[in-house]
């Protein structure tokens, strides 16, 4: 079974200020998702930035932006509805009507660093539930062990679909779990038979536990939105450097990757739906065309 990659090229948080080599512009994110499609992965996770470099959920900024990454390579397309802090629920959840084959739902209300991470239960309901309509399987970010519960909760009010769960267990973000391999462990016993997984890592322990989940039987992410540093004091020059020692990882454990028909089969994902949004005209499907 291979292991699926994730190229997350840029998350809500840093800026060029950060890393000069964070991707922030449409045509930037697609020639980084390409590489590192061409290195391996199978999914892209994506967030947005505006003109300025702010997070947005901007339809025209994504449909521009997945339009020249699938001119490019048929990766799977995972959008973030998470999008930024600053960035209002209903704007964030109005990315789903481009019908991408993947979107993450985050299930639970947190501190995020200095900010506040708004994911109210009724909204995030709705959003489920949307999601479920229009066939866009979810990656279901558990940032907390209560995080878990809620998903399962979800679940079973029939919002989500039981078969090949897919999880995120996120650790490193302050108000969250901390980065230890000990609440990885604790996560990974608790998640249901059955599920996808993988770790994402933010921060300076990003290598040991994408390590860590890959020798326990989880898929791998990579990308400037995790960590901005290749080793302490190194900041990574790009997003394929990260690609690249992640896809070393991979072959050293004597595994192997996925491909993006392979990575369909282990996430289940499901046939696209034929619901129509509500406004067409600012909705087409996107991302591969499978
Ligand atoms: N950077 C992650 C820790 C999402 O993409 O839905 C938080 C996040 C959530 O960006
Ligand atoms: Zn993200």
């Amino acid at each position: 079974m291979g292991i699926i990659l994730t190229v997350a090229p840029t998350g809500p948080i840093a800026t060029t200020a950060d890393n000069p080599h964070l991707p922030t512009q449409p045509h930037e994110i697609a020639d980084a998702v390409a590489a590192a499609y061409t290195a391996g992965a199978s999914v892209a996770h994506l967030h947005f930035r505006d003109g300025d470099g702010r997070p947005t959920a901007d339809l025209g900024i994504a449909r521009e932006t997945i339009g020249l990454i699938s001119d490019r390579c048929p990766i799977l397309i995972q959008l973030s509805t998470g999008v930024g802090l600053s960035v209002p629920f209903d704007e964030r959840a109005a990315l789903v009507e481009l019908r991408p084959r993947m979107a993450t739902l985050n299930p639970c209300n947190m501190s995020f660093g200095d900010g506040e991470f708004r994911n109210p239960p009724q909204e995030v309901r709705r959003l489920a539930a949307r999601m479920r309509d229009l066939g866009i399987k979810p990656e279901l970010e558990i940032y907390d062990t209560g995080h878990l519960d809620a998903c399962l909760r979800l679940r079973d009010e029939g919002l989500l679909d039981d078969e090949r769960m897919q999880f995120s267990i996120v650790l490193g973000v302050r108000g969250g779990m901390a980065a230890t391999a000990d609440n990885l462990l604790t996560m990974v016993r608790r998640l249901p038979a059955d599920c996808v997984w993988q770790v994402v890592a933010v921060g300076r322990m990003n290598l040991n536990l994408t390590a860590i989940a890959l020798a326990l039987g989880g898929n791998a992410r990579a990308g400037l939105e995790d960590t901005l540093y290749l080793r302490r004091g190194e900041l990574s020059a790009g997003n394929q450097p990260l690609i690249e020692r992640t896809t070393e990882l991979v072959c050293n454990l004597d595994l192997t990757l996925a491909n993006v028909e392979e990575a369909e089969r282990l996430l289940n994902l499901p046939a696209r739906a034929t619901v129509s949004a509500p406004d067409v005209s600012t909705t087409r499907e996107v991302g591969h065309a499978g």
